[in-house]
Parts: C-alpha cells; sequence; structure tokens
C-alpha cells in the first residue's frame, strides 16, 4: 500500500471527545438529541427540525452480556450490544455503557427486522422511543403512499418534540447538504478503484461508522480533507486481492472481519452494507421539477435502500453486481451476524448471482466474539489462496 498513516485519517480518530464535547453543549444550548438505529430514518427531517443526531447501534461484545439477562441469547448480537448499553447499568451497576445513550432525548426506530422492533419496545421503558413504520414492498403501489404519510407524522412528531417548524424551505437545506455528504463519500469511494488503493479498507470502514456519529458538517470538512490528502498520495504496490464485503453492517467498535481479510493479505475495495454504500449511493432528487414536495423526494429515495428487511428486494443484487464492476472485485466475502435471517437466507440469492459472473464468494457469519477469530483465519486464507490464482 502507500504512505500511511495519512495525517487527515488521524483527524477521524481523534474526533470521538470532540463530538462527545459538542453534544453535551448542543444539550446545554436547549438543542434535542435523536438517537437511531438505521437508515431507513432520514436525518434530513431531523435536522430540519433543528435537532442533533446519533446512531446507537452497538458494534462491541463489552454489552452483549448485559442484554442476555433480558433478551434471548439467540438473537443477533448487533441488537444484544445495543440494548445491552443501556441496561448494563441497571442490572449489574458497571458503567459499561455506550455514553451516546445518556446524551439522548429520543430514539427514533423503524420497523425492519423483528428483533430490533420487539427490542424497541423494551427501549422504550428507559428512553422514549417513537417508531417509524415501513412498507414490506417497496415496489408495491401504496408503498410510497404509506411510507410518505410516515414521515409526516414523524415530522410533526420531530416539531413537537423541538417545538421548531420544519418548512419545505428547512428540507430542501438539508436534503442539498445530506447530497453533498453522498457526493463526498462517493468521491472517496471512486479513490478505491486504484489498484492498489491508497487506503485500506478497514480504515474506510472507520470513517463510516464515524459518518453516524459526527455531526454532518464535521464529518464533510474531514472527508473533504481526507479526499484531497488521498488524491495526492502516490500508489506504489503489488495487486493484492480484490475483496468486497456485502451484508450486515459493522457497527462502531466492530471492525473483526474487515481486520481479518487484511491481515491475511487482501484488501477491502467496497462494503454493500449500511457502513457502506447503502448509506450514499443514491440521491434525494433535488429536483428539477421545483413543485416536488421535499418529503415526497426523500421518501422515493429511502425506500430504494436495498435492506433485505424488504421482499422481493432484487435491486441488492443488482447494486452488488454493478459494485462489482466498478470495483473491480475478484471476491466476495458474504458477513452476516448471527440469528439475522434476513441477510442470511440472502446469501443464496447473492450466491447464485456471483456463480454466474465466475466470483468467488465466502460466506461469514459470526458474533462480537474473538472465539471464533481462528476459524475465521483458516477460511479467509483459503479464499485468498482461491482469489489469487
Ligand atoms: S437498513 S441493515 S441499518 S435494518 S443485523 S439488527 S437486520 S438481525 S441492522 Fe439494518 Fe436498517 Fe436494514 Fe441497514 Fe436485524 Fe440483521 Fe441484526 Fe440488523
Amino acid at each position: 500500500m502507500t504512505n500511511y498513516p495519512l495525517r487527515s485519517l488521524n483527524r477521524f480518530k481523534d474526533s470521538y471527545e470532540r463530538r462527545i464535547d459538542q453534544l453535551l453543549e448542543r444539550r446545554k444550548e436547549g438543542k434535542r438529541i435523536v438517537g437511531t438505529f438505521c437508515l431507513f430514518v432520514p436525518d434530513e427531517i431531523i435536522y430540519a427540525a433543528g435537532a442533533d443526531r446519533v446512531i446507537l447501534c452497538g458494534g462491541r461484545n463489552a454489552t452483549v452480556s448485559f442484554a442476555e439477562k433480558y433478551l434471548p441469547r439467540t438473537i443477533c448480537p448487533l441488537i444484544k450490544s445495543s440494548f445491552g448499553s443501556v441496561v448494563s447499568r441497571e442490572c449489574c451497576g458497571v458503567a459499561e455503557a455506550c455514553p451516546h445513550f445518556d446524551l439522548v432525548d429520543v430514539v427514533v426506530a423503524e420497523t425492519t427486522c423483528d428483533g430490533k422492533k420487539k427490542m424497541y419496545e423494551l427501549l422504550d421503558r428507559y428512553i422514549p422511543t417513537y417508531v417509524i413504520d415501513l412498507p414490506q414492498k417497496p415496489e408495491s403501489p401504496d408503498a410510497l403512499r404509506y411510507y410518505r404519510g410516515e414521515l409526516e407524522r414523524f415530522k410533526a412528531a420531530m416539531e413537537r418534540f423541538t417545538g421548531n417548524t420544519i418548512t419545505d424551505e428547512g428540507l430542501r437545506r438539508e436534503i442539498r447538504l445530506a447530497n453533498e455528504t453522498r457526493q463526498l463519500l462517493h468521491r472517496f469511494y471512486d479513490l478505491r478503484r486504484r489498484d492498489p488503493p491508497a487506503v485500506t479498507g478497514v480504515d474506510v470502514l472507520k470513517v463510516l461508522q464515524k459518518q453516524y456519529f459526527l455531526s454532518p458538517g464535521d464529518f464533510r470538512t474531514l472527508l473533504r480533507e481526507l479526499c484531497d490528502e488521498v488524491e495526492q498520495v502516490t500508489v506504489n504496490g503489488r495487486h493484492m486481492p480484490r475483496i468486497m464485503i456485502s451484508g450486515c453492517p459493522m457497527a462502531g467498535g466492530n471492525t473483526k472481519v474487515a481486520d481479518i481479510i487484511e491481515e491475511r493479505g487482501g484488501v477491502i475495495v467496497a462494503e454493500e452494507s449500511c457502513t457502506g454504500t447503502r448509506s450514499f449511493w443514491d440521491l434525494v432528487d433535488e429536483g428539477k421539477d421545483k413543485n416536488k414536495n421535499p418529503l415526497t423526494a426523500i421518501a422515493e429515495r429511502y425506500l430504494k435502500i436495498p435492506c433485505s428487511c424488504m421482499t422481493p428486494n432484487e435491486r441488492r443484487v443488482e447494486h452488488i453486481r454493478e459494485l462489482i464492476t466498478t470495483f473491480n472485485v475478484d471476491g466476495l466475502v458474504y458477513y452476516t451476524l448471527q440469528s439475522c435471517h434476513g441477510y442470511n437466507i440472502e446469501r443464496f440469492k447473492v450466491q447464485q448471482a456471483l456463480k454466474a459472473e465466475h466470483i468467488p464468494m465466502l460466506a461469514i457469519e459470526t458474533d462480537y466474539s474473538d472465539s471464533d477469530v481462528g476459524q475465521i483465519e483458516v477460511r479467509v486464507d483459503a479464499f485468498m489462496e482461491m482469489v489469487s490464482s
């Protein structure tokens, strides 16, 4: 690879404490802080209401055992880790809890997978939790109307919650800014098309995780600096197997499989996930059609997110094919969290599509613990050998 360390990557790494202080300051000023768990909750509406937001998805193993005192052990670790952050104090008096939960006035959740939906019912006992109901068949004729109606209700809830009116002008401004972030992420991803890329996949993942934590303005500033720096870097080095990850999100604190892939000689060049392209690939229509209501434009864009909670979700396979070509992918690691039925079942469709394209695939189903690291390393070694031959 190349001239590591990139200076601007360190600025991402150093941003944690500053952001916590910033959120505390904003609360003192009377700003409301919203916690979210999913891409289907549009940031544009939150920011147009003058609120701030942090994503609460847990990626750390430390809080899983606390959640298991309340939730079945056989659900996805992302849900357990998130819920464990809330209940760890109550059940054990241990400050393993994620500090973000203390900063949040309200959670805005969504009806995606069953595990999350039911966890939100319990979460509401600790933090007021508002749930947006999602249609499950985004291509059906009524889906857009229904989701648009839900966003209208969410907008009214945010107005009550903040005491601020959300105007069309405010929504248009936030759409423009969110699109700016998405375009910057496209620019950043474009740099990964080089062979070898100038930034490791693990570092890209950490940047993407920060997208959900930093304020959008600060995130854009740091990302712009990073793109400027990476564009200047000369890339030297040999070809390494170009790996794409597809599947469940890797929430902040979880880089386990990405670390293994890159320690074993691969380089990750794209992630089809919510800590990857699903968060930014499509833009909200800013409208040649000046009469288009901004809430409609938001609903149209967000309904396109190819999450496995949707059916039949053919868009996801098409998107994977597009990424394989764009990033010149040698092999795909299909990454799932244990008990994530949606992504585990969709593996079959993805595998079939890849077979037709002669792209090798390795499926890894795991949790947040280290117990299977050795076994994953062995399988990744064999996979690297296959894609290199
Ligand atoms: S849009 S992927 S962020 S729902 S991994 S909790 S699905 S059992 S996180 Fe997700 Fe929104 Fe979809 Fe993205 Fe359930 Fe699966 Fe766990 Fe998951």
